[in-house]
C-alpha cells in the first residue's frame, strides 16, 4: 500500500477535534458511474420499486468488484493509514440507492475492538447529494462523547432492543443540544468518520430522486474485534473478519475448505 502523508496538519487536527472529514480523493467517475450500474440489479427489486426504508446491499464487493475497488482504494486506505499510524483492513461494505432516514448512531455499537478506536467509516457519494435527496447528517465533535453501549444506557444486548439504543441516542443529542450537520457533497467526495461520530441518514425531502452512496467499514491491523450490540459482561462476540482483498484473485471464506476455514480462525484467535 502507498504510504505518502495526504493530509496536511490542519486537516489532521480537524479530524480530531469534529470526527469527521471531508475529502475529494480524485476518484474515478467512471467507477463509481459503474458501481451504481452494476449494484442495481442486486437490490430486492420489490423493495426498491417501493422506495422502501432501508433498502441496501451489504458486502455488494462480493458480486460486483467495482465496489471492492472503491473499498480498496489506495487513496483511501494511505489517509485512513496517515490517521490511525496503523493499516487499515476494509471489511464491510454497504450500498444504497435512496436515503436511508436511519436514526443517529455511533459506529461503536456495532464494532469495537481492542485496544479501543480502531476502526472508521469511508461514506462516499456516487452522486451529487443535497438537502434533498436524503443526505448523511452527523453531530461535529460527538466522538467525544463516551462510548454508549447497550449496558451503559441500561439496555440489554441484542438486535431487539436496538430501537431502545436509538431513543436513548436521540436524547443525548436533546440534552447535549448537539447541532445536527449535512453531509452536502458532490459526486465522488467522501466523508471519512470517527468510529465513535453520532451520524445517521436526513429524511428525503425529493421522494422521487435516488441517493447512491457506499460506505466502507474499515478496521485497523492488530486488534481483537467484536459487536458490543450482542456482547454481555465478560462475554463478548468477537468477529473474525473477512479483509476485502487489494486484489481480484481471492477465494471467499465459504469456498475454502472448511477445515482451513476452522484452522484461520483458531489461530487468529490466538493473535
Ligand atoms: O447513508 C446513510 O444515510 C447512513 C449510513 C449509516 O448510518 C451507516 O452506514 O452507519
Amino acid at each position: 500500500m502507498t504510504s505518502f502523508p495526504t493530509f496536511t496538519a490542519e486537516q489532521v487536527a480537524s479530524f480530531q477535534e469534529k470526527g469527521f472529514l471531508l475529502v475529494d480523493f480524485s476518484l474515478d467517475e467512471k467507477l463509481l458511474d459503474a458501481i451504481v450500474a452494476k449494484v442495481e440489479p442486486h437490490y430486492d427489486q420489490e423493495q426498491f420499486r417501493q422506495r422502501r426504508n432501508g433498502i441496501r446491499i451489504q458486502d455488494a464487493w462480493k458480486q460486483v468488484d467495482e465496489v471492492r475497488q472503491l473499498a480498496t482504494d489506495s487513496r483511501i486506505c494511505a489517509a485512513l493509514q496517515q490517521l490511525m499510524s496503523r493499516k487499515p483492513l476494509p471489511f464491510q461494505t454497504l450500498n444504497f440507492p435512496i436515503g436511508t432516514t436511519q436514526l443517529a448512531h455511533s459506529d461503536t455499537i456495532h464494532f469495537s475492538c481492542i485496544p479501543k478506536g480502531y476502526m472508521m467509516g469511508v461514506w462516499v457519494a456516487l452522486e451529487d447529494i443535497d438537502q434533498d435527496n436524503g443526505p448523511l447528517l452527523y453531530y461535529s465533535g460527538s466522538h467525544k462523547l463516551e462510548e454508549y453501549s447497550m449496558k451503559s444506557l441500561g439496555l440489554g444486548p441484542g438486535h431487539a432492543n436496538y430501537s431502545g439504543y436509538e431513543q436513548c441516542i436521540q436524547q443525548v443529542i436533546r440534552e447535549k443540544e448537539l447541532k445536527r450537520e449535512y453531509g452536502l457533497m458532490k459526486k465522488g467526495m467522501a466523508l471519512i468518520w470517527h468510529a465513535n461520530l453520532l451520524h445517521g441518514g436526513a429524511p428525503q425531502n425529493d421522494p422521487n430522486r435516488s441517493r447512491h452512496s457506499q460506505v466502507t467499514h474499515y478496521y485497523f491491523e492488530g486488534c481483537k474485534y467484536y459487536t458490543p450490540l450482542n456482547s454481555r459482561f465478560l462475554r463478548r462476540q468477537y468477529r473474525y473478519p473477512f479483509w476485502i482483498p487489494e486484489t481480484p484473485d481471492y477465494v471467499l471464506p465459504e469456498a475454502q475448505p472448511r477445515f482451513s476455514r476452522w484452522f484461520k480462525r483458531f489461530l487468529k484467535y490466538f493473535k
